[in-house]
């Protein structure tokens, strides 16, 4: 131990120390200053961020020995707080800079550091300051933030007043499509928001804390596990195996298809006769403190025959290829699309076709918080556990018959979460800490470091796709064939969906009269499949989206006015055969044409014999919904001071749902007059709130937004009086009426059948993509100069939080197209080995164009918001690249050598 005497936030404090602990740690747990985070713990990140005697440190690898004694330390909680709002803060808030607000304490104390150094700096400035010092957010794409740092600039030089930066509330008190800042935004940036590890320090001190013991082969038989030396460590409690958990010990997928060969239950709590992945968890060590619980978690012996391992589709799918879960064929789901007529005699007889082979890879999600969570026993004694699940009920449903526990019994509530773009849709520790509570009788905490997060969670799943369009020779498509095949790792949860997703997807936004193919999923022992954010629309419109751009190059005609042909119009379906709800994708290309036009011509003038640039376009189309009839339940209640409270399960990824809700519910009440701040947020709690379905496939805005505005109208029939004024909490009771109301909402929609023919979604999001790029010939090295987006989401709800969906979605697109990739388990383990892009990676340069439609039957006319962005501008820059250079790349990402090998090649 060493003793430190540190001036943090101006305060004097003696700290008692070991000499390794990193200062991050020592701040949150031994002064409970967890307004400091820890996201990756390895320096890559920036959410550690702290001043050390003036100067910036990532206080995760900022050993207590290394710092000098009477140091001053400055602390996100040194530079405001809620009540006195740094200028930097209250810019944060007004620019919607914090999404999940994982970053953003990071970030607040980076930008304080910069400002003290520089105080009048350019944008430029600031994305560099950003670089070099590795602040990386995952959701906002980086233009807010840098918004953000100019307006804070301002106003410390006296330029702006505070004032100023503050929303005003419009005359007419509508909120409804404006600048709301989300009622979480001040504990965001103040670093007082809770997440799972803050909440985690903060439980009773009885808490054990879990480490597991996982897997260290991607396939393979258990012989024996031996937990005896384990048991024997310093402060453990117990060793938990599968021989401690009472029920099933699986985790059920829900297979909802009757044609899926696997019955779901293929996934192990903990791993009792295999392991099918990397990182598989064997057993669960709950010790008194986290290092103890790690020292044990080593000793613990298992002994194991390695098998073969199938790293990809086609490598499950070979003859010789042994079963990964016995009984079950590795191709265990055939889902067929066919729609009009027979393909074979257009495409023999059709002018022109075009076919190509594509492939996006297992995109990881990369949040800023790794996973993290807790399970307690209540007064009642039910099971609650904790978590970043995005999906509240169905998570119940899937783990209580594994761990044994009747669902009524079973509690969830989600944390506040830095960011889960999807892969939050699977259960990842839930169970885990489930068993491990059950097995001790005490509260249990885990936390992942980023290398399980990495590892040991869900990943965007591979489609090797095969396609092929034929044309007249105006460029009509007269047909589409598709063959697709689905790496979803060793989890059925989903697959079958998701390969149903390529049916849906493939060619969407044209009018394709005959459309013929089939798609399978495989099961492999790659990282499993989960959701990621757009689901299975950007494996699927990259085939499609690029494969316009072929068949515009074959006809010789230009690929945006191939579109423009195509796309839906008056008596046009989709690939399923729906009629689409609005028709926007013409006047949306008639809004972008001058744009592009003019985009070609200063692409073709600064193109030289160093640097080519292009331009590249996307059509991005994504359901909102799951599929069919979708539904979704809230309550709201008067309370007795008048105010209004919605409980609902909208999960927050980070994406807004206390916004959403606010200004959904803000905008159902506005007959009545109640202000926003009289409308209390009850979310995300199963114990008291009503089931309002998971935050996956951009739903929420529409399906819960309905059922909130459902529950609002039938409070509001209640109140009213038959004067048209409104009774009081008081009234209401003097009168006997019920003061709760249940709004409920199922979308108007079909499932598919077993050729993909239906309606599955009641409301779509329309986009169009344009990319500048630039190509380095030398290197082969793309940078995507400009993105634009003309985006009909429908009505607006909240600026402020689709402007950030969308650039934050458009970000992770860059990432898809050119760096991101978790193929290799060693090399994309870690943020920067997986590609993640960081500020300069991200172009600041991102125009959004709404058109918005109303939606027939979206809340107030919107649709959802979430998924669009990431639908298809990985593949506007892969045109892009193509168009500046001439090299196409159909297999991402787009590295560097891929296209310099392209451009060798020509
Ligand atoms: N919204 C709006 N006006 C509209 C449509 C939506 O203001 N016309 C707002 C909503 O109020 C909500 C947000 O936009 O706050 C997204 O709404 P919606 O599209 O309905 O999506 P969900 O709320 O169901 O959120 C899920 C969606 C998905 S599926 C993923 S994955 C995702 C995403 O949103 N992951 C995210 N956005 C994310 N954003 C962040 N920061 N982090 C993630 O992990
Ligand atoms: Fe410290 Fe990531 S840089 S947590
Ligand atoms: Fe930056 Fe979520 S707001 S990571």
């Amino acid at each position: 131990m060493i003793k430190k005497n540190l001036l943090v936030n101006g305060i004097s404090r003696t700290l008692i120390a070991p000499p390794d602990a990193s200062l991050a740690n020592v701040l949150r747990e031994q002064l409970g200053l967890t307004g400091t985070k820890i996201g990756c713990g390895q320096a890559q990140c920036g959410c550690c961020n702290v001043i050390l005697n003036n100067k910036l440190v990532r206080s995760c690898v900022t050993k207590m020995s290394k710092i000098p004694d009477n140091a001053a330390v400055i602390t996100v909680e040194g530079v405001g707080t809620p009540e006195n709002l740094h200028p930097v803060q209250l810019a944060w808030i007004t620019h919607g800079g914090a999404q999940c607000g994982f970053c953003s304490p990071g970030f607040v104390v980076s930008t304080t550091a910069l400002l003290a150094e520089n105080p009048n700096p350019t944008r430029e400035d600031v994305r560099d300051w950003f670089q070099k010092h590795r602040n990386a957010c995952r959701c906002t794409g980086y233009k807010q933030l840098v918004d953000a740092v100019m307006d804070a600039a301002k106003v410390m030089r006296g330029e702006m007043k505070a004032e100023e930066l503050m929303f005003k509330m419009p005359e007419d008190g509508k909120i409804w499509g404006g600048k709301y800042p989300r009622p979480s935004a001040v504990a965001k940036v103040t670093g007082t928001l809770e997440y799972g590890a803050d909440l985690g320090l903060k439980l009773p001190p009885e808490t054990l804390c879990c480490a597991l013991v996982q897997a260290q082969v991607s396939h393979g038989e258990i012989k024996s596990i031996d937990t005896s030396e384990a048991e024997k460590m310093p402060g453990v409690v117990k060793v938990v195996t599968h021989k401690d958990i009472k029920g099933k010990n699986r985790i059920t997928g829900l297979i909802t298809f009757p044609t899926n060969k696997g019955d779901g239950w293929d996934r192990p709590i903990l791993c009792d006769e295999k392991v099918f992945q990397f990182g598989d968890a064997i057993a669960i060590v709950c010790a008194a403190t986290q290092s103890q619980a790690k020292a044990a978690a080593e000793k613990v012996k298992v002994n194991m025959e390695e098998l073969p391992a199938y790293m990809s589709a086609p490598a499950a799918m070979a003859e010789d290829a042994m079963e990964i879960h016995p009984g079950t064929p590795n191709i265990y789901y055939i889902q067929k699309i066919a729609k009009g007529k027979d393909t074979k005699p257009i495409f023999e007889k059709a002018d022109v076709v075009v076919e190509d082979d594509f492939y996006v890879g297992r995109q990881p999600h990369m949040p800023m918080e790794p996973d993290v969570g807790f399970a307690y026993l209540n007064d009642d004694g039910k099971l609650c556990i904790h978590s970043k699940s995005i999906a509240l009920n169905l998570h119940k449903a899937m783990i209580a018959p594994g761990l044994g526990v009747e669902p009524e019994n079973l509690i969830m509530v989600q944390n506040p979460t830095g960011g889960t773009f999807g892969y939050k849709f699977s259960p990842t520790m839930e169970a885990l800490v489930g068993a491990a509570c059950l097995a001790t009788g005490r509260p249990v905490f885990l936390n992942y470091n980023y290398f399980q997060q990495m590892t040991y969670t869900g990943k965007r799943s591979p489609f090797f796709v095969n396609m092929r369009y034929a044309a007249d020779k105006d460029g009509k498509l007269l047909a589409m064939e598709t063959d697709w095949s689905v790496d979803h790792g060793p989890y059925s949860e989903f697959g079958d969906l998701l390969t149903l997703r390529g049916a849906q997807f493939m060619g969407a936004g044209y009018d394709i009269p005959n459309i013929l193919g089939e798609g399978r999923t495989v099961c492999t022992n790659h990282a499993w499949g989960s959701a990621f954010r757009s689901y299975g629309s950007p494996q699927s419109e990259f085939a499609s989206e690029v494969l316009m751009d072929e068949l515009a190059e074959k006809l010789g005609v230009d690929p945006f006015e191939l579109r423009y042909k195509n796309v839906y119009r008056e008596g046009a379906t989709t690939p399923t055969g729906q009629k689409p709800e609005v028709l926007s994708l013409p006047e949306m290309l008639d809004i972008l044409r001058p744009k592009y036009k003019a985009a070609l011509e200063k692409a073709k003038k600064n193109s030289d014999g160093k640097v080519k640039r292009g331009v590249g376009i996307s059509i991005g189309i994504y359901g909102c919904g799951l599929d069919g009839p979708d539904g979704s339940q809230v309550r709201v209640e008067l309370n007795q001071d008048n105010t209004i409270t919605v409980f609902n399960t909208w999960e927050d990824h980070g994406q807004g749902a206390d916004m959403g809700t606010l200004g959904t519910a803000h905008e159902a009440l506005r007959p009545m007059g109640v202000s926003p701040d009289r409308i209390r947020l009850e979310l995300n709690d199963t114990g008291n709130a009503p089931d309002s379905g998971p935050s996956g496939g951009s739903r929420q805005q529409v399906v819960t937004g309905r059922a909130i505005q459902a529950a609002c109208e039938l409070l509001m029939g209640a109140m009213r009086k038959s004067d048209g004024t409104y009774r009081s909490y008081d009234e209401m009771k003097a009168e006997n009426i019920s003061v709760s109301y249940d709004g409920k909402w199922t979308a108007p929609a079909t499932a598919c059948d077993e050729n993909a023919q239906g309606s599955p979604f009641a409301v779509y999001m329309y986009g169009v993509f344009m990319a500048e790029v630039a190509v380095e010939l030398a290197t082969g090295k793309t940078s995507v100069e400009k993105m634009t987006l003309v985006a009909d989401i429908g009505k607006v709800n909240n600026r402020l939080v689709t402007d950030g969906q969308l650039y934050g979605g458009i970000a992770q697109g860059i990432g898809l197209a050119l760096t991101e990739d978790f193929e290799d388990l060693k090399k994309h383990s870690t943020l920067m080995g997986a590609g993640f892009p960081y500020a300069k990676q991200v172009t600041d340069d991102i125009e959004l164009i709404y058109v918005e439609t109303p939606r027939p039957e979206g809340p107030f006319g919107a649709a959802g918001a979430g998924e669009l962005p990431l639908s298809s501008p990985h593949a506007a820059i892969i045109n892009g690249i193509n168009n500046a250079c001439g090299v196409r790349i159909t297999r991402l990402p787009a590295l560097p050598e891929k296209v310099l090998a392209g451009l060798k090649a020509k």
